[in-house]
């Protein structure tokens, strides 16, 4: 059923391409010619994931994987079964991920928002791509990008991390993780700030922003706002994505050693000769 709210709202126009042609709904779904891409791209490469699959030793979900081809290819094409399905299922990810963000700038036009959302997408489609198509293309092989399986991406990690030594020592992942940790410390202290506040005991009253803010004052002297929290949710979020992605691209294509040597900097350059 259409919501009243909804019809209201499904405006005409705000399209990027195609025009009227694919301005309407599916049930509750906005289509649009990103929708008719999304759509493409999502079946074809879960159809090529279910076939490659079909082709493997085992259907056991935990060890089934759809390899990239061997780093002797280099950056060519590779037979189907040698690592070409993985790279026609990263054509249709990429496809599917950016199609994706794109619908969601046409919804954002159709109803005069801005584009924080689709611009959040990004930074993750960004460590996706960094993964699979930028590092393996500077290494000069699609087989540096990581397989699609569950035990088989988590051998890659860890295969990964320990060619570079030790990656905790990665100053990059070390900035990614602290990001995302510090994004779920704010999303529990928000969390819980507002549920607090706008969430009473049946016949209670719900407090207002004011409270909100005093609270904080109270305990720490300092609020950040109520817009303000959202403004530093979203900044630290974003970074935890940005900062995956540059862990990744300069082990290998920028320094190629061990992480932990890498940090012998430090001590040829401070010294403390005539202290
Ligand atoms: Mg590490 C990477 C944390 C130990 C080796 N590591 C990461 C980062 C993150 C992290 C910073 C992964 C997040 C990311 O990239 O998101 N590592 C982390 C932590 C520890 C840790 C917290 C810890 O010890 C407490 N890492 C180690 C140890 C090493 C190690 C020391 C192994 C031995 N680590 C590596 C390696 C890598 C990481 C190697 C990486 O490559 C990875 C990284 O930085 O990658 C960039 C980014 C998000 C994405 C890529 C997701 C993209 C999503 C796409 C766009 C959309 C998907 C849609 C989906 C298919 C649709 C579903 C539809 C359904 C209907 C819902
Ligand atoms: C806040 C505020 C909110 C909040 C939260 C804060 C009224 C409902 C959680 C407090 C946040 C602060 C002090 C920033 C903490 C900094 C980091 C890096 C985690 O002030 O405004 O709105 O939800």
């Amino acid at each position: 059923a259409l919501l009243s709210f909804e019809r209201k709202y499904r405006v005409r126009g705000g399209t990027l391409i195609g025009g009227d042609l694919f301005d309407f709904w599916v049930g509750p779904f906005y289509v649009g010619f990103f929708g008719v891409t999304s759509i493409f791209f999502a079946v074809l490469g879960t159809a090529l994931i279910i076939f490659g699959a079909s082709m493997g030793p085992t259907w056991n979900i935990w060890l089934l994987s759809i390899n990239p081809p061997d780093v002797s290819y280099g950056l060519a094409l590779a037979p189907m079964q040698e690592g070409g399905l993985w790279q026609i299922i990263t054509i249709c990810a990429v496809g599917a991920f950016c199609s994706w963000a794109l619908r969601e700038v046409e919804i954002c036009r159709k109803l005069g928002m801005g584009l924080h959302v689709p611009f959040a997408f990004s930074i993750a489609i960004l460590a996706f791509v960094t993964l699979n198509v930028f590092r393996p293309f500077a290494l000069g092989a699609w087989g540096h990008g990581f397989p699609y399986g569950i035990m088989s991406h988590l051998n890659w990690v860890w295969f990964t991390g320990y060619q570079y030594g030790n990656f905790h020592y990665n100053p990059a992942h070390m900035v990614a993780i602290t990001f995302f940790f510090t994004t779920t410390f704010a999303l529990a202290l928000h969390g819980g700030m507002v549920l607090s506040a706008v969430n009473p005991q049946r016949g209670g009253e719900v407090k207002t922003p004011e409270h909100e803010d005093t609270y904080f004052r109270d305990t720490i002297g300092y609020s950040i706002g109520t817009l303000g929290i959202h403004r530093l949710g979203l900044f630290l979020a974003l970074n935890a994505g940005f900062w995956s992605a540059v862990c990744i691209i300069i082990s290998g294509p920028v320094y190629a050693g061990s992480w932990i040597d890498w940090w012998e900097f430090i001590r040829e350059t401070i010294t403390w000769d005539g202290v």
